[in-house]
């Protein structure tokens, strides 16, 4: 029997009484496991480069075996950008025009707009609109990957992808760190990238972190996931996730696969070298 445990945080009260988010997480855990993996989530809170939580929320349920589904992990391609042009060192997040090398952002734009139906001008619209908001939102907004509209109505809240976990963690960061990856935003994020493109109708993601000193973000699309440094400036609290997909997908339904279905990601898998 397994354990759905999560938890989210907040400076100012709870979330629904305006507090400030600052932390959210989640695992899938055996009955042994709840009580550390409790500990580490509270401590988490309690130390989070975003402030200090004045509200922590932690759900546990039990989850019936025969609920549990499965999915293979995203491969990792890592994408080096240059955090320096010329001289000049930059935040790199910003546009910019030949000969200089692409912008995190460019990167990002010309990985999902090649590999997949999404068009430049959808892309700029939603990145525009997410890195726009005065405050990070909570969860994803999900946007049409053609026009960049956003179709979801769940305002700051968005779309929070819960009930996830590798199926054998440890199992999950020796592959990782056998390959030179580590640290739990990667791991985290690829858990989270992995559940959001086994999603009918989802055809690529955008990620920005909002802890201030975590700059490194994503792209996904079909079975990768595209590292990106310099997502944004070094200290900004401002992030977000876009979630490009089908205008004709049913939004209701990605919302309740995403937020309900209990899902174990397989380890990550690397070619030899
Ligand atoms: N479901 C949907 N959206 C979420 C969730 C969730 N469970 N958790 C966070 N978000 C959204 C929300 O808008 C946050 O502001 C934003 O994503 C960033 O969340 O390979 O740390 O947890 O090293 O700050 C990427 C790792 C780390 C890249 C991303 O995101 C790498 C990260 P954070
Ligand atoms: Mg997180
Ligand atoms: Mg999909
Ligand atoms: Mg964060």
């Amino acid at each position: 029997m397994l354990y759905s445990i999560r938890m989210r945080a907040a400076e100012g009260g709870p979330h629904e009484q305006g507090g400030h988010h600052i932390s959210g997480a989640e695992r899938l855990v055996t009955k042994e496991e709840l009580e550390q993996i409790s500990s580490e989530l509270v401590h988490r809170a309690l130390t989070h480069s975003k402030g200090c939580a004045d509200f922590i929320r932690i759900t546990i349920d039990a989850i019936p075996d025969e609920a549990i589904h499965r999915i293979p992990c995203l491969t990792i391609a890592d994408e080096q950008t240059d955090g320096h042009i010329g001289e000049v060192p930059t935040t790199n997040h910003e546009a910019t025009t030949p000969p200089l090398p692409l912008s995190s952002h460019q990167q990002a734009e010309a990985l999902l707009t090649t590999h997949t139906a999404i068009t430049p001008v959808a892309f700029r619209r939603a990145v525009s609109q997410l890195v726009s908001l005065p405050e990070s939102m909570r969860g994803a907004m999900l946007v049409d990957m053609r026009t960049g509209q956003r179709l979801d109505p769940w305002g700051q809240r968005g779309v929070r992808v819960s009930r996830m976990s590798f199926a054998d963690e440890t199992a999950a960061i020796t592959a990782l760190n056998a390959a030179g990856y580590s640290g739990v935003h990667l791991e985290e994020a690829l858990v989270l990238a992995s559940k959001v493109l086994s999603a009918p109708g989802v055809v690529g993601e955008l990620c920005i972190s909002d802890d201030p000193d975590y700059t490194t973000g994503y792209v996904s699309y079909g079975s990768t996931y595209h590292r990106l440094h310099h997502m944004k400036p070094v200290g900004s609290p401002l992030g977000g996730r876009l979630f490009f997909v089908d205008a004709t997908a049913d939004i209701a339904a990605i919302k309740n696969y995403l937020e309900t279905t209990v899902t174990l990601v397989n380890p990550p898998t690397f070619s030899l070298q």
